[in-house]
């Protein structure tokens, strides 16, 4: 009776996680990686999580009385919110210049409000993000590993000919314990380094987009953990999630164009650098300073769409709707192409 009894709730159990819980796809961890292994990740367009790969000092010697030590008195602007879930579309936070160990000693205590530091340029938001320029004191902390293949020449000359990657930015990024970052995709691959706390990041693959209830880049959805999702967002629930959680010295792939939301479960430190793909070297748009910025092509695209559809509405509903319908099936035929 009571084997009966534990068999069968077993089941009823299985079967409501099948019901209530979404699948949620696993990650996979790496360590040792080669460069040839690195690649043929890089090549199958999924994250992964790298574990303990040589990123340098920065591992060890991070924390605030190094940085306090080190880096002489730095203004920093900075994302601050009464709320942990920062919503980029509706701006719920606002951004304050403070001193950086000022800002690292609000950041990292409980005083009901949420810090978050995306380095920029010292003098503009117009600049991107590189360590060397904006952190030199800390920026020979941080190392990448030989198997990424970065290319050694500081201004390659040859970047769409060299074999080597080449790196866009290199971006520190501090957050408040509970922080999440509304969920957003990149053109350009990166990997997120985590140095000090724990990091949950969340992410779905590009063909989501339709569920995501987008706005540009970015996710109307905030808050991917709220219970009610279904009822203002029904079609998430067809979107393909993956998650991890990443401990100080992880760091995941992100590949381009996948969605990603990232939550820090602790005061978190972490770096993240972009490279270029070789492959798009002329498409990117020279004023894109966070990697996010759509490829040249599709912002000619989405330009010429806007006019193509200016055009179709001052018709009548019933041609409109011909034609646009007619435009969807160009589309869809040119999709299918694809495979
Ligand atoms: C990675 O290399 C280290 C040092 O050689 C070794 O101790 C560890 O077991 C390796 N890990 C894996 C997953 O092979
Ligand atoms: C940026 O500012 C930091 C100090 O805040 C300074 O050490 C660094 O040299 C500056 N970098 C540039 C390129 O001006
Ligand atoms: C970052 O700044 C350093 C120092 O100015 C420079 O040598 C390097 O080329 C820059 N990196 C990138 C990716 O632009
Ligand atoms: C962070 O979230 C945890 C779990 O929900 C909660 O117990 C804790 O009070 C939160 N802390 C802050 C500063 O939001
Ligand atoms: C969403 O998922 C539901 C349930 O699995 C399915 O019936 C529906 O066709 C899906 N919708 C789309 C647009 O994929
Ligand atoms: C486009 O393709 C989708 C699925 O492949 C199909 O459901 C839809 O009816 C097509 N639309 C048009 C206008 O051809
Ligand atoms: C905590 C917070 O500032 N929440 C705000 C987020 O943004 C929306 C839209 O502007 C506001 O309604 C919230 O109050
Ligand atoms: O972890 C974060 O703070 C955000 C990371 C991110 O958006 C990225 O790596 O592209």
């Amino acid at each position: 009776m009571e084997s009966f009894f534990s068999i069968s709730c077993v089941h009823v159990f299985s079967v409501l996680i099948v019901l209530f819980m979404k699948m949620t796809n696993h990650i996979e961890t790496f360590e040792n990686l080669t460069s040839d292994k690195f690649d043929s990740l890089v090549e199958q367009d999924l994250p992964f999580i790298i574990r303990q790969a040589a990123f340098g000092s920065c591992l060890r010697n991070w924390n605030k009385d190094y940085f306090g030590q080190k880096i002489a008195s730095k203004q920093v602007s900075v994302h601050v919110s009464t709320s942990p879930l920062l919503d980029f579309i509706n701006k719920n936070f606002s951004y304050c210049v403070y001193d950086f160990i000022e800002f690292l000693k609000l950041c990292s205590e409980e005083n009901g409000l949420y810090y978050y530091l995306r380095s920029i340029g010292n003098h503009s938001s117009k600049e991107i993000a590189n360590l060397s320029e904006q952190f030199p004191e800390i920026a020979n902390d941080v190392e990448y590993p030989e198997f990424i293949n970065f290319c050694a020449e500081e201004n390659c000359p040859n970047e769409n000919e060299c074999p080597n990657r080449h790196l866009f930015s290199s971006v520190l990024r501090i957050s408040s314990r509970n922080l999440s970052i509304w969920t957003h995709y990149d053109v350009m691959e990166n990997i997120l380094l985590q140095i000090i706390g724990r990091k949950k990041v969340i992410l779905f693959p590009p063909t989501d987009a339709p569920f995501l209830y987008l706005k540009g880049d970015k996710s109307e959805i905030i808050d991917l953990e709220a219970h009610d999702l279904d009822k203002k967002y029904p079609m998430f629930n067809n979107a393909t999630r993956y998650e991890c959680i990443l401990e100080p010295g992880d760091s995941l792939f992100i590949p381009s164009m996948w969605f990603h939301n990232t939550k820090a479960l602790e005061y978190s430190i972490g770096v993240n650098f972009f490279w270029k793909n070789p492959q798009l070297i002329h498409h990117y748009d020279r004023n894109d300073f966070y990697g996010n910025k759509d490829l040249k092509l599709a912002t000619h695209a989405y330009v010429n769409l806007d006019k193509a559809l200016q055009h179709l509405n001052k018709l009548p509903d019933k041609y409109r709707k011909f034609y646009i319908s007619m435009c969807i099936a160009k589309l869809n035929k040119s999709l299918k192409s694809i495979s």
